[in-house]
């Protein structure tokens, strides 16, 4: 395995447009931390990169929602997210935000180098324009259905459902998300990246020189490439955000997607002017924590930007996480259903690590995770306080009762008390192995193992019983648990670092290097420790209930408010209403279209002629019930390539408001072709 001489952390900025919450912080910001804090206990070289991301269109359309300006919503969520990540302890080296003016010229410098270079291929091309609004509809402001799943919910750049990316004209029936309205294509210049002549240059460096990433990363990056890299645009006609560089890109702005990862570049900047030996030497390990929905960004398109620099080293690894869930439900910053981080400090102050612990203990490392209440008091009380917290306090408690907090000088050591020692070094090395390849959660499991090694010597030796037979013997057994717990200052660290730093004080040492772990002598007989408290207190099932009813209050709520049907659209002209052509038809035949959840693709005999239509019901209907039914559709809509499928036309739906879909189907037999109006 090569070796590094240094190490750039970097972590997903998170947009400041709402508070942080436990999703975050299991997907990307506790495993960073995790692996920053190793390696500076390991005296490696490292620093730790993040900030908000403060410009693309969440952050404009929250702004929107609340009728203020972008910028008083970045500077909201900025301060706020910052404290919280430090109130939590997730020890960033710095936290910048991308509207800063280091960043605003690092990232218009890289595009005009690229420009300069000849690497962006410039274009006019067809976007969709909200003429009710009067602009363009980028990314966020735009959503209809994801071509690739049948989504309903796609947005312009990417769907949340099956991750693809995608460019706004990819959606099938796109809206505005500005004024619901449906918008109409207008021309427009912008820079494309030809993401299409990197395709073989990526798919070599990934899927042969990087087999050992995550298999969850590895897939997704694979996936993309076996479906072939289009040209990606870089611009976009927006008024927030970092400007392009060029007299004839006036009034648009640099893709979000180009300018945030350029951040992590401009805050190692700001951090030290020793930036470039971080992003330029090949003895740099980049590593780049984040959430799966950023794995194409991080792996794909910044390293081709980076690539297309020239100068530039490339991440050694992005061990992107899963989603986490809570209690059942996915997290939902606009619905307001999320354990947020600044209110978890608040009702539970100075217990930052029992949520780490169980954010790391059930981390969706390989798969998406559930958080849930109850397993988070079952962690704190049967982990937490019953293992850890209580071998300490045995240790400390009786070490001081016996010994008034003088460490004992250890006698002759049996078999077993060397069996243990020696078991030490062995979970270091353990925890070294799963830290290095990013599983945190063995990590912790492993480093817990301490505890319960020391857990089970204190109950197999029983000093409070020996200690009226053979008080010589104790004082061995009392100096080995000493030992144990000063290691787990040390193995814990990375994972506990509040509680470390308590029990540290306890037994009065000071922090130690990481090399120091697996030393049978760490504490010298005659050092004296001091009167221990809790480290860990039992959490009630009545601080729980308060949380759960708390979640089960918001659902509610949003499910009253979904209660409302679908406001009325926009009064149109019966002309208009002319010129759609609906009719009744029959379903002919019906399949799956393969490797899709949601599509079908039907023969329809329209009374016209008999044609394909492919349709996002999948979830709703077996394809054979569908087979003879009566339906209605509009027959002369557009065709359009699904799936490379071309549909000609649209079968009608009812949709309710949890997204149940219902055949619209004539209460009577009637002709195909026969003419609804
Ligand atoms: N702000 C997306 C997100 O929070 C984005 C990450 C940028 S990392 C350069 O999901
Ligand atoms: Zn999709």
């Amino acid at each position: 395995m090569k070796k590094f001489k240094r190490y750039l952390v970097t972590s997903a900025l998170p947009y400041a447009n709402g508070p942080l919450h436990i999703g975050h912080l299991a997907g990307a910001y506790i495993p960073s931390d995790i692996y920053t804090r190793y390696l500076r206990m390991r005296g490696e070289d490292v620093v730790s990169i993040c900030g908000s991301d403060e410009h693309g269109v969440p952050i404009t359309l929250k702004a929107r929602n609340e009728g203020v300006t972008p910028k008083e919503i970045v500077d909201r969520y900025h301060s706020l997210n910052k404290k919280s990540f430090e109130d939590f302890g997730i020890s960033f080296d710095i936290y910048s935000r991308t509207t800063n003016e280091t960043h605003h010229k690092t990232a218009s410098e890289f595009f005009q180098n690229l420009y300069n270079k000849g690497e962006f291929t410039e274009k006019f091309s067809e976007q969709y324009f909200d003429e009710e609004a009067g602009c363009f509809l980028a990314d966020r402001y735009i959503m209809g259905t994801c071509p690739h799943c049948g989504n309903e919910g796609a947005y312009g750049d990417q769907c949340e459902k099956c991750g693809s990316s995608l460019n706004s004209s990819d959606l099938i029936n796109p809206h505005s998300t500005v004024s619901g309205t449906t918008p109409v294509l207008r021309k427009t210049l912008h820079w494309y990246l030809p993401l299409d002549k990197y395709e073989d240059w990526l798919r070599k460096w990934i899927l042969e020189d990087h087999k050992e990433w995550k298999a969850n990363v590895y897939g997704q990056c694979k996936s993309w490439l076996d479906q072939g890299l289009q040209p990606r645009a870089v611009s976009r006609d927006l008024d927030w955000g970092v400007p392009v560089p060029l007299e004839k890109g006036k009034g648009k702005v640099l893709y979000v997607w180009f300018d945030a990862p350029i951040g992590y570049i401009s805050a190692t900047k700001e951090l030290t002017p020793d930036w470039e030996k971080y992003w330029k030497d090949k003895d740099t390990k980049m590593v780049h924590f984040i959430g799966k929905d950023n794995i194409v960004f991080h792996c794909i398109i910044f390293p081709a930007m980076l690539k297309a620099e020239g100068s530039f080293i490339l991440p050694e690894n992005v061990p992107a996480n899963e989603f986490l869930n809570l209690e059942g439900d996915k997290i939902s910053t606009s619905r307001n259903y999320a354990v947020w981080i600044h209110e978890y400090l608040e009702d539970f102050p100075g217990k930052q690590d029992v949520l780490r612990y169980s954010l790391c203990a059930s981390a969706p490392e390989t798969k998406d995770n559930d958080f849930t209440w109850k397993e988070f008091q079952a962690r704190n009380n049967n982990e937490l306080v019953a293992i850890l917290g209580n071998f300490v306090n045995r240790t400390l408690v009786l070490t001081n009762n016996y010994y008034k907090g003088q460490v004992p000088e250890p006698g002759e050591k049996n078999e077993n008390d060397q069996n243990v020692l020696n078991e030490i070094a062995r979970i270091r090395t353990n925890v070294e192995t799963s830290l290095e390849s990013f599983r945190f959660r063995e990590g912790l499991k492993e480093a817990m193992n301490l505890a319960r090694l020391g857990n089970k010597y204190l109950a197999d030796a029983e000093p409070w019983i020996v200690i009226k037979t053979d008080p010589e013997r104790v004082k061995t057994i009392m100096n080995i648990a000493v030992q144990i717990t000063a290691n787990l200052t040390i193995i814990l660290e990375p994972f506990l670092p509040f509680s470390m730093e308590k029990l540290r004080g306890w037994i009065n040492i000071d922090k130690r290097v990481w090399n120091d772990a697996g030393c049978h002598d760490l504490i010298k007989p005659g050092h004296i420790i001091n009167k221990p408290g809790l480290l860990f207190e039992k959490i009630s099932d009545e601080e729980i209930e308060k949380q759960m009813n708390k979640l089960l209050a918001t659902k509610k709520k949003n499910e009253e408010s979904g209660q409302k049907v679908v406001p009325a659209k926009d009064t149109i002209s019966f002309d208009d209403f002319t010129k759609l052509d609906i009719r009744t038809a029959t379903v002919l035949e019906a399949e799956k279209v393969p490797r899709t959840t949601k599509l079908l693709k039907l023969r329809i005999d329209t009374g016209l002629d008999t044609r394909t239509i492919v349709s996002g019901i999948a979830e709703y209907f077996e394809p054979k019930a569908l087979i003879g039914k009566n339906i209605s559709i509009v027959a002369n809509l557009e065709p359009r390539k699904i799936r490379g499928i071309e549909s000609q036309g649209m079968i009608l739906m009812a949709e309710d408001k949890d997204g149940k879909l219902v055949l619209v189907t004539p209460a009577e037999k009637v002709n195909n072709g026969s003419v609804i109006k």
